[in-house]
């Protein structure tokens, strides 16, 4: 329940927790904003929080290695009623949320798509005319594979920090050549023009639920739950349904590598999915669709909604089912599940389960195919996504 805040004026005050990064907090007064403006009458309190993962940031993270290391104290605060709603990019929630915690709101989609963000020193590249061995940022195993194999010649390695710390490497270090990061981050931050190039889905899909806020609440706080649902966006909310129905039957975390790359238009959803080596050197990539359609308009593709074995509380990934949507919502689901069971037939389980063991196993691949690997191969960190 939204708390009083015990003065005489009855006023009611949300409170919104959130990490202290500068990323973090604007993503924070975007959902105020729009809270604010939905609900004039209510007042929004802001509590920011250093997670254990920001205390830490100059130990090596496979030395840490924690799922939660950046949400923890913010869903204990959740948990604890020390605030009422956490604001979170939704790509950094699991497809199975804490019990008890639903997204009440997933909000419109910036754009989806990675970007390149160049060394000053290079601003006239791109990925494609970079020299040689160039070496380039990012400690996402699915940009990574994605792009060693579109440019074998360049070598990946990790970058750590949030984004202010992440540029800061780039921009003022010699190590990296460029960085690869979301879109969606680098705009929220007013950095658009250091944005060199926008990768399409032939050379770098993009995350399961990438570029979309997502606001997490306590399920049995219905007052809550009913006040965030103006901000839920339909096209978003419809497209990363099917995207984590399609991560969390893969049962890939988000340190998988896997991506997707979606369309919505009014009568239809149509989802791409594909799952690396993570070399590169293998690849699966398929594209389904379905329509989007209202309960009474027969359509002979519509099947049996499937069960999730996973499901926490709400039947789609932790989003609230919304009265008059969920045919949407259901439908976007199945999509994601069966996209997830034709990749899952066709190899990605064995795929997936090898990326598993070698990330595992803080291993470079022996792969002698690969380019050459990040240093000297001794080093592959947990992903972690501070951002
Ligand atoms: C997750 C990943 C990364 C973040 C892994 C991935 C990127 C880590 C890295 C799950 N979370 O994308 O394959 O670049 O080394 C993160 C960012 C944002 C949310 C920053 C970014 C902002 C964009 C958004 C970190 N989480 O990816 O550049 O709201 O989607």
């Amino acid at each position: 329940m939204a708390s009083s805040n015990g003065n005489h004026t009855g006023a009611t005050t949300i409170r919104i927790g959130s990490r202290e990064s500068e990323l973090a907090l604007k993503q924070t007064h975007i959902v105020r904003d729009a809270l604010q403006k939905a609900h004039p009458h209510l007042k929004f309190e802001i509590i920011t929080m250093k997670t254990h993962g920001d205390k830490i940031l100059n130990v090596a993270l496979s030395k840490i290695g924690s799922k939660s290391l950046f949400t923890k104290e913010l869903e204990i605060a959740l948990e604890e009623k020390h605030v009422d709603i956490v604001v979170h990019s939704l790509k950094d929630l699991p497809t199975t949320l804490p019990e008890g915690r639903v997204i009440g709101a997933v909000c419109e989609r910036e754009d989806p798509r990675d970007v390149v963000i160049m060394h000053p020193k290079h601003l006239e590249a791109s990925l494609a005319t970079l020299p040689k061995g160039s070496v380039i940022g990012t400690s996402s195993v699915r940009r990574a594979a994605q792009l060693k194999r579109k440019f074998p010649d360049l070598v990946f390695e990790s970058v750590r920090g949030n984004l202010n710390t992440r540029l800061r490497k780039l921009e003022e270090g010699d190590t990296y050549h460029a960085l690869i990061l979301a879109a969606a981050g680098v705009m929220r931050m007013g950095w658009e023009d250091k944005i060199s190039q926008y990768l399409e889905e032939d050379t770098c899909m993009y995350a399961v639920g990438q570029g979309a806020l997502a606001v997490e609440c306590r399920e049995d706080d219905s007052s809550t739950v009913a006040l965030l649902s103006p901000l839920g966006h339909l096209n978003t909310t419809v497209a990363v349904i099917a995207e984590r129905a399609l991560m969390c039957t893969l049962e890939g975390g988000c340190s998988a590598p896997v991506a997707v790359h979606t369309k919505v238009t009014e009568d239809q959803l149509n989802l791409q999915g594909g799952v690396w080596s993570l070399d590169g050197s293998e690849e699966l990539r398929h594209t389904m669709s379905t329509p989007l359609a209202e309960p009474d308009s027969s359509s002979d593709s519509l099947e049996q909604p499937v069960k999730m074995a996973k499901v926490s509380t709400t039947p789609y990934t932790g989003v609230v089912s919304r009265q008059g949507l969920d045919h949407f919502m259901s439908q976007a689901h199945n999509l994601g599940v069966n996209l997830a069971k034709h990749l899952l037939s066709a190899g990605a389980d064995r795929i997936l389960q090898a990326a598993k063991e070698q990330n595992n196993a803080n291993l470079p691949s022996n792969n002698p195919n690969l380019p050459p690997s990040s240093s000297n191969g001794q080093k592959k960190e947990v992903e972690v996504n501070d951002s």
